[in-house]
């Protein structure tokens, strides 16, 4: 049966070979087979193609500096109203802050000083991390100065460390409440000169008007979206792209978000300076959201759905299946499924947590990401956030072809 339906797949097969593209039509196709194992095979035929038998990881650290927000999204669990009448925001020293292991569905609102996150930077660059991701909600009184602040002071105490912040919706955000009103374009120089490296593919959701009223009606729609990752590319600064799956878009619906990031990626490798590294489709997770009267996806589904990734946007370099939301377990499988990379150590993250209780601590160490990527058949590479190899022994850690090297110790406190 699996070799007849393969052939079914013959065609697409041949477009794949060909370095694609595929259409709306063999992305519904592919979806509606329940033959996974050559949805997985022609996945993996362009990840060997690309990667051959090398899985990336990376030593990181997720912040997420608060979780008021104005908008509403009906996924998101995260957010919290910000108390009415709330004091102005002291922008160093002072932070209304929960304890950094406790759970965000105790219903606090928090925010973070730019002194409580360069801590956390500092710690983990000691420890020899070589990235911080840093996302928050849109909060409602923080200047736009606060943003940048945070990204001097952490260049500042760690030289080194990639910066990949914020995404296009706090991009848009930041630009609305700059005094005078920046650009997008000006607001992303800004934070560049503060020290920002590249831009997380957040915020992308499901590119659809329908989708959109649906599920995040108070948020941006696509076209701001891209606007600001279009401006990125043209500054020369790398950005990655998300999906969130599994809500109320149908698997069309899906097909067709993918198809315009991998347009989207035809216009800004055209250009040259820089384009999207990688595509994150982010499995919904819906405990504590409005829409968790829904059951979220499937195992199956989120296999099909990587491989699926994998296959509509041929031009995009790297798959990532954030273990976070697709569990370790099944991040591993999707090695053979077209994915390449199970992102990193992330070791706190509010924004999403599976199985209610426990703590915001989510960690997997360096040696188990290696585990799994080797008990995969794969060869673990660990890569700075641009994917380049990064080196590194006991006490120090550099990327390939750059000049400087960081001093690290493993096991401080
Ligand atoms: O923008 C919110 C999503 C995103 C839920 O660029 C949810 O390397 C699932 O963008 N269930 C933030 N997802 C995370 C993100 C990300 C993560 C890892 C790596 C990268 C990268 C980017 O999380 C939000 C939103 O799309 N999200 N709520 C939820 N209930």
């Amino acid at each position: 049966m699996a070799a007849t339906t393969g052939q079914q797949f013959r065609d697409i097969r041949d477009k794949l070979d060909a370095g694609g593209p595929l259409t709306l039509e063999d992305g519904v196709r592919l979806y509606e087979s329940r033959d996974i194992h050559t949805l997985g095979e022609l996945a993996n035929s362009i990840r060997e193609r690309l990667h051959g038998r090398r899985a990336y990881y990376n030593f990181n650290l997720h912040i997420n500096y608060t979780n008021y927000c104005v908008l509403r999204c009906k996924f998101c669990s995260f957010h919290r109203p910000y108390p009415k009448g709330a004091a102005g925001f002291s922008l160093r020293g002072h932070s209304k802050q929960k304890n950094i292991d406790s759970s965000v569905h105790d219903n606090a609102g928090y925010e973070l000083s730019i002194d409580e996150i360069v801590t956390r930077a500092k710690g983990v660059y000691a420890r020899g991390a070589t990235e911080v991701h840093i996302t928050g909600g849109l909060h409602p009184a923080l200047p736009f100065s606060y943003y940048t602040d945070m990204c001097k002071a952490i260049r500042e105490a760690c030289p080194h460390i990639h910066i990949k912040a914020f995404t296009a919706i706090e991009i848009i955000h930041f630009a609305r409440i700059s005094k005078p009103r920046l650009s997008i374009g000006e607001v992303l120089t800004r934070l560049r000169e503060a020290g920002l490296s590249s831009l997380p593919g957040g915020g992308a959701e499901i590119f659809d008007d329908r989708v959109h009223d649906e599920a995040f009606k108070t948020k941006v729609g696509e076209a701001e979206w891209f606007d600001v990752h279009r401006t990125a590319h043209e500054l020369g600064i790398f950005t990655n792209a998300t999906m969130l799956y599994g809500h109320v878009e149908t698997p069309a619906e899906r097909i067709q978000h993918l198809i315009k990031l991998s347009e989207h990626q035809k216009e800004s490798l055209r250009s040259g300076k820089a384009h999207f590294n990688c595509v994150v489709p982010l499995s919904f997770v819906p405990e504590g959201s409005e829409l968790s009267h829904l059951p979220g996806p499937s195992g199956l589904d989120d296999l099909k759905t990587l491989a699926i990734s994998r296959m509509m946007c041929p031009n995009i370099p790297h798959i990532k299946a954030f273990w976070i939301m697709q569990t370790p377990k099944l991040a591993q499988v999707s090695l053979n499924w077209g994915v390449d990379d199970i992102d990193g150590t992330v070791v706190y993250y509010d924004i999403t947590k599976r199985e209610g209780g426990g703590t915001t601590r989510q960690e997997l160490t360096v040696d188990k990401l290696r585990r799994l990527i080797v008990e995969a058949g794969c060869r673990p590479v660990e890569r700075d956030s641009l994917y380049r190899p990064v080196i590194r022994d006991e006490t120090t850690w550099q990327i390939e072809g750059q000049s400087w090297s960081v001093t690290y110790s493993p096991n401080r406190a």
